[in-house]
C-alpha cells in the first residue's frame, strides 16, 4: 500500500549531487524537497545554496588560480611587446569581491532553478527521526517534521582540524579562504593534498610569502613522479616546503586582520621547527558529514572513515535511503561525479533509466601553477595491477610555443602515457603537466574510456601548434632511459 508521505524524495544537501538529483527527479514528475544548511566555520564563515564546489571549492579556487595565472602572463606579456609597468600590484579584496559576487549570482540561480522545477527548498539542517521522517531546524531554531518515501543523502564533507592547541581558534581552512576580506599575508598551508598545493600555488602567484608543511608525500594517490615535478616547479616559483613535519602548537602573537601567529612543528626526526605567519590554512583532509544527522537512528551502515556504504546503484544498507557525492565509500570526491551519480540515480528511480554511474577512468585535474591533468592509473598503480614487466611508459618533456618567446624554463612541462604491453599497449594512464592540462585531459579521457591503444594515439594527427599534440608523437620509453628533454 502506498503511504501518504509529504514527498516522493527528500534530498539532504543542496550541493553538486543533491541539486542534480532533485532537479532530475522533479523533471520526471516526483515531488521533491531539498534541505540545505551550512554550519558556520569556527571563524563564522557561511554561504549560500549550491554546496562546496560553488561556494568554497572548484569555482572560487579556479578563479583565484586564474588571477595568479594572469599575473604570470602579465610578466610574459612584456616579452611580447606590452609595456607593463614594473610595479603592478594585486588587490586581494577586489578579487574576493568579484569572485563572491559571481558566487552570489550562482546561489541565486540555483534557488530560481529549484523554484521553476517546483522543488521545495528548505534552508534547514536535517536529521533522521525515523526511517521516513526528518526533523529540520532552520537558522532561527524553528523545527519542522517532514516525511518522504525515498531519501538521498548528499551532505558532502568539511575540512578536518588536527587535534592540536590553537587549530580551531587561530587557523582557517578552504572554507574561509575564498571569502577572506583581507589579504592573507605570509601564509602557511598545512597538508599536501591537491587542496593545499592549489591554494599554495595561487597565493604565491598573487605575491604572498607562502610555505607548505608536508607530513609525508605530495599528492597521495596521484602519480608520484608528476607530484614531485609539481613540487619542484612550485619551489622554483617561490613556494617554500617544510618536508616531513606536522604542526603541534599554534599561538597568537598579535591580533588583527590578518594577525600574527607562531607555529611550532615537529619533524619525523623529532626536531622542532618554529616560524611566524599571518595566516595558517589547514588542509589536512576532509570529514564526511554523516554524523549528527541521525543515521544511527535508522541503521544506515557506515564505513570506518564515516562514509556511507552503498552498492553500485548508490543504495545504502537501508533500501529507501541512497547516497551520492563526497560521502560515499569508494567514490571520488569530484563535482562532476556527484552530479552524474545524482542524475542517473533520479533517472533510475523516477524514469526508466538503467545506467549506473561509472567510477572508472574519471579524468581529473590539479590546478597547481603548472596544471596536472590525469585519467586512469598512476604509474605506481599500473605496476601494482599489471606487474612492472607488462608496463611500458612513453614520456616526454615539452615546451609550449607560448613559453618560448616568454623565456620560461624549457623542461617544466611533461607528458606521459602508461600502457599495458600484453593488451596491445592499451593506454591505462594518461598524465599531462602543463598549461591548460584540464582542457587537454578532458578530450583525451574519452579515448581511455573507449580502450585506446598507444597505436591509436600514434595514428591520431596532431593539431599544430598546440601542446596537446605531444601525445600523438610520444616515442621515448622510460625503460630506454633516453633523454626526454624537449628540443629547444
Ligand atoms: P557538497 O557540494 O559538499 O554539498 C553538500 C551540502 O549539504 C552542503 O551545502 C552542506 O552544507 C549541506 N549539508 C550537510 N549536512 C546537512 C544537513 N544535515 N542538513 C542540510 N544540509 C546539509 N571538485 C572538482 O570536480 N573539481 C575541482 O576543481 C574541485 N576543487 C575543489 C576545491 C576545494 C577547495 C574543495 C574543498 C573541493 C573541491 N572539489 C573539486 C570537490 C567538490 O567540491 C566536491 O566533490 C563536491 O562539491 C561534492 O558534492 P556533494 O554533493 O557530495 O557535496
Ligand atoms: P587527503 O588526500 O587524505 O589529504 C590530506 C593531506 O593532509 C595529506 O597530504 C596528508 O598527509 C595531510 N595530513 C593529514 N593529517 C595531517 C596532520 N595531522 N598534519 C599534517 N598533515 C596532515 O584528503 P582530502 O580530504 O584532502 O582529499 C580526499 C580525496 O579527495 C583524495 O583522495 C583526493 O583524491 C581527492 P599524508 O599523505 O597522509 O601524510
Amino acid at each position: 500500500a502506498k503511504h501518504n508521505y509529504d514527498y516522493d524524495l527528500i534530498v539532504i544537501g543542496g550541493g553538486s549531487g543533491g541539486l542534480a538529483a532533485s532537479k532530475q527527479a522533479a523533471d520526471l514528475g516526483a515531488k521533491v524537497a531539498v534541505c540545505d544548511f551550512v554550519t558556520p566555520t569556527p571563524k563564522g564563515t557561511t554561504w549560500g545554496l549550491g554546496g562546496t564546489c560553488v561556494n568554497v571549492g572548484c569555482i572560487p579556487k579556479k578563479l583565484m588560480h586564474q588571477a595568479a595565472i594572469l599575473g604570470h602572463e602579465l610578466k610574459d606579456s612584456r616579452e611580447y611587446g606590452w609595456g607593463i609597468p614594473e610595479d603592478v600590484t594585486h588587490d586581494w579584496s577586489k578579487m574576493v569581491e568579484a569572485i563572491q559576487s559571481h558566487i552570489g549570482s550562482l546561489n541565486w540561480g540555483y534557488r530560481v532553478a529549484l523554484r521553476n522545477k517546483k522543488v521545495d527548498y528548505l534552508n534547514a539542517y536535517a536529521t533522521f527521526e525515523d526511517p521516513h521522517t526528518l526533523r529540520t531546524v532552520d537558522r532561527r531554531g524553528k523545527e519542522k517534521m517532514i516525511t518522504s518515501d525515498n531519501f538521498l543523502i548528499a551532505t558532502g564533507g568539511r575540512p578536518r582540524y588536527p587535534d592540536i592547541p590553537g587549530a580551531k581558534e587561530y587557523c582557517i581552512t578552504s572554507d574561509d579562504l575564498f571569502s577572506l576580506p583581507y589579504a592573507p599575508g605570509k601564509t602557511l598551508l598545512v597538508g599536501a593534498s591537491y587542496i593545499a598545493l592549489e591554494c599554495a600555488g595561487f597565493l604565491a602567484g598573487l605575491g604572498y610569502d607562502t610555505t607548505v608543511m608536508v607530513r609525508s608525500i605530495l599528492l597521495r594517490g596521484f602519480d608520484q613522479q608528476v607530484a614531485e615535478r609539481i613540487g619542484t616547479y612550485m619551489e622554483q616559483h617561490g613556494v617554500k616546503f617544510i618536508r616531513g613535519a606536522v604542526p603541534t602548537l599554534i599561538e597568537q602573537i598579535e591580533e588583527g586582520s590578518p594577525g600574527l601567529y607562531r607555529v611550532t612543528g615537529k619533524t619525523t626526526e623529532g626536531e622542532e621547527v618554529v616560524d611566524e605567519y599571518n595566516t595558517i590554512i589547514l588542509a589536512v583532509g576532509r570529514d564526511p558529514c554523516t554524523s549528527g544527522i541521525g543515521l544511527e537512528n535508522i541503521n544506515v551502515e557506515l564505513a570506518k572513515n564515516g562514509k556511507v556504504i552503498v552498492d553500485n546503484a548508490e543504495r545504502s544498507s537501508v533500501p529507501h535511503v541512497y547516497a551520492v557525492g563526497d560521502i560515499i565509500e569508494g567514490g571520488l570526491e569530484l563535482t562532476p561525479v556527484a552530479i552524474q551519480a545524482g542524475k542517473l540515480l533520479a533517472k533510475r528511480l523516477y524514469g526508466n533509466g538503467k545506467l549506473l554511474t561509472d567510477y572508472v577512468n574519471v579524468p581529473t585535474t590539479v590546478f597547481t601553477p603548472l596544471e596536472y591533468g590525469c585519467c586512469g592509473l598512476s604509474e605506481e598503480e599500473a605496476i601494482n595491477k599489471y606487474g612492472e614487466g607488462d608496463i611500458e611508459v612513453y614520456h616526454s618533456n615539452y615546451i609550449p610555443l607560448e613559453h618560448t618567446i616568454a623565456h620560461r624554463p624549457e623542461n617544466d612541462c611533461y607528458a606521459k602515457l602508461v600502457c599495458v604491453t600484453s593488451e596491445n599497449e592499451k593506454v591505462v594512464g594518461f598524465h599531462v603537466l602543463g598549461p591548460n592540462a584540464g582542457e587537454i585531459t578532458q578530450g583525451f579521457s574519452i579515448g581511455l574510456k573507449l580502450g585506446a591503444t598507444k597505436a591509436d594515439f600514434d595514428n591520431l594527427v596532431g593539431i599544430h601548434p598546440t601542446t596537446a599534440e605531444v601525445f600523438t608523437t610520444l616515442n621515448v620509453t622510460k625503460k630506454s632511459g633516453q633523454d626526454v628533454n624537449a628540443q629547444g
